[in-house]
C-alpha cells in the first residue's frame, strides 16, 4: 500500500500536551522512510486556547471546528491522489475531521481504551478527545462538523479493546450512553489467538473501511506514554494480529494514528516502537 503521512498535532487540552509533539517524535524515529511513504506535511491545527465554551462544553471550540476542516481537506485531496492517508495525531479530537473528509458509507474499526462518547455536558475534561465517537454518530455537542447527521452509521462502527465502561449514575456522574447500535468488542476478548480471529472475522467483507488506532488501547505496561492510561489492555503482539487483517483485508482507505504523549518519552524509545510496529504492520 501506498501511504501519505499527514500530521495533524491537535492537543484538545489547549494546554500544549505532548500529543502536540507525536508526529514530529514518531518522524524523528524514521517513520517515513520505513514504510516508504510520501510526505504530506502537516495542517494547522494547533488549539491553544484552553477555554471550555458554555454552549458547547468544548474546550477551544473555534479552533477544534477550524482544525477539524482543515483535516478534512486534506484527507479529501490524499485519498484523490491515490494514495492512503496515515494521519499522525495529536489526540483523538482528529477523528470528526478527518471522517469528515471521508466518501459516505464507510466501517469505521476504533481501537481506544476509551468510549470516547461523552458530550459537551458529560464530558468531565471538556477536550473533544473525548466525545469524537459521539460527535461522528451524531450524539455530540452541536456545530463541531459542516454536515448534518451521521458521518458514519453506528451500525458500522467497531469499537476495539475497551476497558473502560459505561459510567452509572452510581459515582454522582451523569451516565454516558453509547448507542445501541455500536458494536463493541472489550478489551479481554481480543488476547492472544482472539485477537487474530476479531481481526479475520472483521476484515471480511468490501465496504471501505477507516481504522483509528488511539494508542492507549496498548496496555501501560508496554506503552505508557499516553495522557489517559488504563490497566488490561492489549501487548504489542495482540495490536498487531487484531489490525494485520484490517490492513491487508484490501478494505481499508487510511488510519489514523492518535494520543501517544511525546512528553513523556524522553530518550525516544516508545517512539521507535510505535514506527517499528506501524511499518510492520503497514508495508506490504
Ligand atoms: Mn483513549
Amino acid at each position: 500500500m501506498r501511504w501519505s503521512v499527514l500530521d495533524a498535532p491537535l492537543d484538545s487540552s489547549g494546554r500544549g500536551r505532548g500529543e502536540r509533539w507525536a508526529p514530529a517524535a514518531l518522524r524523528s524515529a524514521g517513520l517515513l522512510g520505513r514504510l516508504g511513504a510520501a510526505d504530506a506535511g502537516a495542517v494547522d491545527a494547533l488549539v491553544t486556547d484552553p477555554t471550555r465554551d458554555p454552549d458547547t462544553g468544548v474546550i477551544g471550540v473555534d479552533q477544534v471546528r477550524r482544525a477539524g476542516r482543515a483535516i478534512a481537506v486534506r484527507v479529501t485531496e490524499l485519498l484523490g491522489t491515490g494514495r492512503h492517508p496515515l494521519i499522525l495525531g495529536g489526540d483523538c479530537a482528529i477523528l470528526p475531521g478527518t471522517l469528515q473528509g471521508l466518501p459516505a458509507g464507510f466501517d469505521l474499526w476504533f481501537l481506544d481504551a476509551h468510549l470516547d462518547f461523552e458530550d459537551g455536558r458529560t464530558s468531565p475534561t471538556g477536550e473533544a478527545a473525548d466525545m469524537d465517537l459521539s460527535i461522528v454518530t451524531d450524539h455530540g455537542p452541536a456545530g463541531l462538523l459542516d454536515r448534518e447527521g451521521p458521518l458514519v452509521d453506528p451500525d458500522q462502527v467497531h469499537v476495539l479493546g475497551h476497558r473502560v465502561p459505561d459510567r452509572d449514575t452510581a459515582d454522582g456522574m451523569e451516565a454516558v450512553r453509547v448507542d445501541p447500535a455500536v458494536h463493541r468488542v472489550p478489551a479481554d476478548r481480543l488476547r492472544g489467538p482472539d485477537a487474530a480471529a476479531m481481526g479475520r472475522a472483521l476484515a471480511v467483507g468490501t465496504t471501505p473501511a477507516w481504522l483509528h488506532l488511539d494508542l492507549d488501547v496498548l496496555d501501560p505496561l508496554v506503552l505508557p506514554a499516553v495522557s489517559y492510561p488504563e490497566p488490561g489492555g492489549l501487548d504489542w503482539d495482540d495490536l498487531t494480529a487484531l489490525a494485520g487483517p484490517l490492513v491487508r483485508s484490501g478494505r481499508l482507505l487510511g488510519m489514523s494514528v492518535t494520543d501517544f504523549n511525546a512528553d513523556e518519552d524522553p530518550d525516544g524509545r516508545h517512539a521507535e516502537r510505535i514506527a517499528a510496529v506501524l511499518a510492520e504492520l503497514l508495508s506490504d
